[in-house]
């Protein structure tokens, strides 16, 4: 059974192209520094918004058109599976990622819920035996259950504690059979409507404990995969405990668990968190802690999380930076965690959202390489801070100096001379490598 009979393999074409269904700028096969472009780019789709969703939103019911609408339960299911293995071929994308309820159905115990993911489980199993499609992340959805009304490992209710563990307790065993190469945690309710009923404290000890067994239970099983904490400030509660890199980070510090732990960080959750998504990549890179990426982009005007496929070539440009000084993304990938428009509801959508990202992230890559092999920034910021490199500058940084001493050099200086930050400069030569790298 075919899915998408209008939809041939996706080829590169070159920038020349005119057909809608051909990469214009990402070239698998590409290499640049040594490694081809689907090495370095890692594409992942993800399940939910591209399976599982149907355009719908707060004021009205779902738009999208798919071929296994007529379907229910586990048949849904199976056809879901078969028409993103065929989706995954045509894009030749080399990832995929998912919440357990986006693969499976959930049953009215979770005990059946269980039995109906190990058969969709087995399923995608054998499907993966005969593609190149790998699994980059798996998650447990926590959030969309009535049960998780007050969080999950952070609510009031030790019941639904136990459950949640459980949920992850099986997650887990799900990324070994499948052999994920990461196990993501988005903190969907773990976060507070109101400190007026809120005990703060309990709540985030509660989520430490809860991470330290998941740890425990992943080498128990063999399971030795970095975990990502996904930042998001907001949404779908007002405060979330990992609101971003920084605040996460101070998390998994106190708590002693930075070890088992990196971020997946999500351009569209930067936006909310007040950041850019350099900024989130910048923090979670300099700190060693850059694991994944959700690529998508947000609206500035808009003050909730689209997800939108991520088409800007800016902000592309510059999260490509951050990826490459941090030596490439290593187990993680850039994921899609991106939805087409409500407005956008035909099947071959889902193609052309896909093929803007790719392309936009080649380009993002090919600029950033550029910018990096010039040295036009790290020329510039260099010299910027070249003050550290000799004389007092150099005392400060190998910590040879005191208050006492800085304050007698500083006694003896007659004038104090800066240099200008040349943003607009600096600006303009981004400007310049986006219209002339290709
Ligand atoms: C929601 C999050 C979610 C995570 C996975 O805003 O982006 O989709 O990526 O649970
Ligand atoms: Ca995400
Ligand atoms: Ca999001």
């Amino acid at each position: 059974m075919t899915y998408f009979e209008s939809v041939n393999k996706i080829q590169y074409e070159g920038p020349k192209s005119t057909n809608p269904f051909a990469f214009k700028y990402y070239n698998p096969e590409e290499k640049i520094n040594g490694q081809t472009m689907e090495e370095l780019l890692r594409f992942s789709v993800a399940y939910w918004h591209t399976f599982t969703a149907n355009g719908s939103d707060p004021f009205g019911v779902g738009t999208a058109i798919r071929p296994w609408d007529h379907l229910k339960g586990l048949d849904l299911a199976k056809a879901r599976v078969e028409a993103s293995f065929e989706l995954f071929e045509k894009l030749d994308v080399p990832f995929f990622a998912f919440h357990d309820v986006d693969i499976s159905p959930e049953g009215s115990t979770l005990k059946e819920t269980n039995e109906n993911l190990d058969v969709i489980v087995a399923m995608i199993k054998d499907y993966m035996k005969t593609s190149k499609v790998k699994l980059l992340w798996n998650t447990a959805n926590m959030f969309t259950n009535p049960r998780y009304t007050h969080g999950a490992a952070t609510s009031p209710n030790a019941d639904v504690f136990a459950y949640s563990a459980a949920k992850v307790k099986k997650g887990l065993e799900v990324a070994k059979e499948l052999g994920a190469e990461n196990y993501v945690f988005w903190g969907g309710r773990e976060g507070y409507e109101t400190l007026l009923n809120t005990d703060m404290k309990l709540e985030m000890d509660n989520l430490a404990r809860f991470f330290h067994m998941a740890v425990d239970y992943a080498k128990e099983i063999g399971l030795n995969v970095p975990f990502l904490i996904e930042p998001k400030p907001k949404e779908p509660t007002k405060h979330q405990y990992d609101f971003d890199v920084a605040t996460g980070l101070a998390f998994l510090q106190k708590y002693d668990l930075t070890d088992y732990f990196k971020f997946n960080i999500e351009a569209n959750h930067a936006t909310l968190a007040g950041h850019t998504f350099e900024h989130e990549l910048r923090t979670a890179r300099i700190n060693g802690m850059l694991g994944s990426v959700d690529a998508n982009q947000g609206d500035t005007l808009l003050g909730w999380d689209t997800d939108e496929f991520p088409t800007d070539l800016y902000s592309n440009t510059l999260a490509m930076y951050e990826i490459l000084k941090n030596g490439g993304l290593g187990k993680g990938g850039l994921n899609f965690d991106a939805k087409v428009r409500r407005g956008s509801f035909d099947t071959d959508d889902l193609f052309h959202a896909h093929i803007a990202g790719m392309d936009a992230f080649a380009i993002g890559l090919k600029v950033a390489n550029k910018l990096i092999e010039d040295k036009v920034l790290d020329g510039f910021v260099e010299e910027r801070y070249s003050s550290y490199t000799k004389g007092i500058g150099l005392d400060i940084v190998e910590g040879k100096t005191n208050f006492r001493e800085l304050e007698a050099y500083a006694l003896g200086l007659t004038e104090i001379k800066n240099t200008s930050g040349r943003t607009e400069r600096l600006k303009a030569l981004i400007n310049q490598y986006l219209l002339e790298t290709l």
